[in-house]
């Protein structure tokens, strides 16, 4: 039998110390990989970090062709990966991140289980441009579908922008993703699943699945619009969305 727990700590160790680690040579199936994501990150926990939302991956056409995996997967966010809009992140606390351009979304309420788009909009505090930096702890980014997942679907950093009312549509809006002044994907977030209430939707179900149903407070990542971008010290990325504005960091 596979030892899960072992798994657990060997990817929470290869993010925790910025080492790549190969990809998993167990035969272990979609359920067991989320299990290894739970352990690896009450990991976390008991060093004190704090789950604040979670992120949703493979929502985009783009994303999926990129990393040749065709399914959504979820993964939990803390405080300690959230980064000050305007802030910087240390390359070498990571092992190769990528950046990509995303929308978050804040809950006012709960939200579990099958939920309609509009009851996942009434749901909503607000809205805003994102930028997630993801860094697989697999040796050259390459991983299968249950080795992403074991692996926390590659959660590492998060940058949000400011809040808007969610009463603007969100359906269409033109996106920007920037490092250092040059535009390096152009998108737009109906690339998310036609519209990316439809993200937060399976949000829900996959987190209340999990026994962790949304809370108000919490933060969910809509997932990448576009493909992502390898980052290199000194870098500058911006996204900016149509009207919603942007949000940035530094690659220090
Ligand atoms: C997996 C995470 C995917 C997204 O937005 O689609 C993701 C990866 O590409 O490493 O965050
Ligand atoms: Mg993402």
């Amino acid at each position: 039998m596979t030892d899960l727990a072992k798994l657990a700590t060997r990817l929470d160790e290869a993010q925790r110390t910025a080492t790549a680690t190969p990809q998993l040579a167990e035969p272990i199936g979609l359920v067991e990989a989320y299990e290894v994501q739970k352990a690896s990150m009450a990991r976390r926990y008991a060093r004190g970090e704090r789950r604040i939302g979670i992120k949703m991956g493979f929502t985009s056409r783009a994303k999926m062709t990129q990393m040749g995996i065709d399914e959504m997967i979820w993964g939990r966010l803390t405080d300690a990966m959230l980064v000050e809009d305007g802030g910087a992140i240390d390359f070498a606390g990571f092992v190769h991140p990528r950046v990509e351009p995303e929308l978050a979304f804040l809950l006012k309420a709960p939200l579990a289980g099958k939920v309609t788009p509009m009851a996942a909009l009434a749901a909503l505090a607000g809205i805003a441009p994102a930028l997630e930096i993801i860094d697989s702890r697999y040796e050259n980014f390459k991983f299968s579908l249950t080795d992403v997942v074991a692996d926390n679907s590659s959660s590492s950093a998060f940058v949000v922008g400011p809040w808007s009312s969610p009463a603007i549509d969100f359906s269409n809006l033109g996106m920007i993703l920037e490092i250092d002044g040059a535009a390096r994907q152009i998108g737009s977030s109906a690339a998310i699943l036609g519209h990316p209430i439809r993200s937060l939707v399976a949000a829900a179900r996959l987190a209340g699945a999990a026994g962790e149903p949304l809370q108000a407070g919490d933060v969910v990542m809509a997932g990448g619009a576009t493909a992502a971008e390898a980052l290199a010290p000194g870098q500058h990325v911006r996204v900016s969305v149509q009207s919603l504005g942007s949000a940035e960091f530094r690659v220090g």
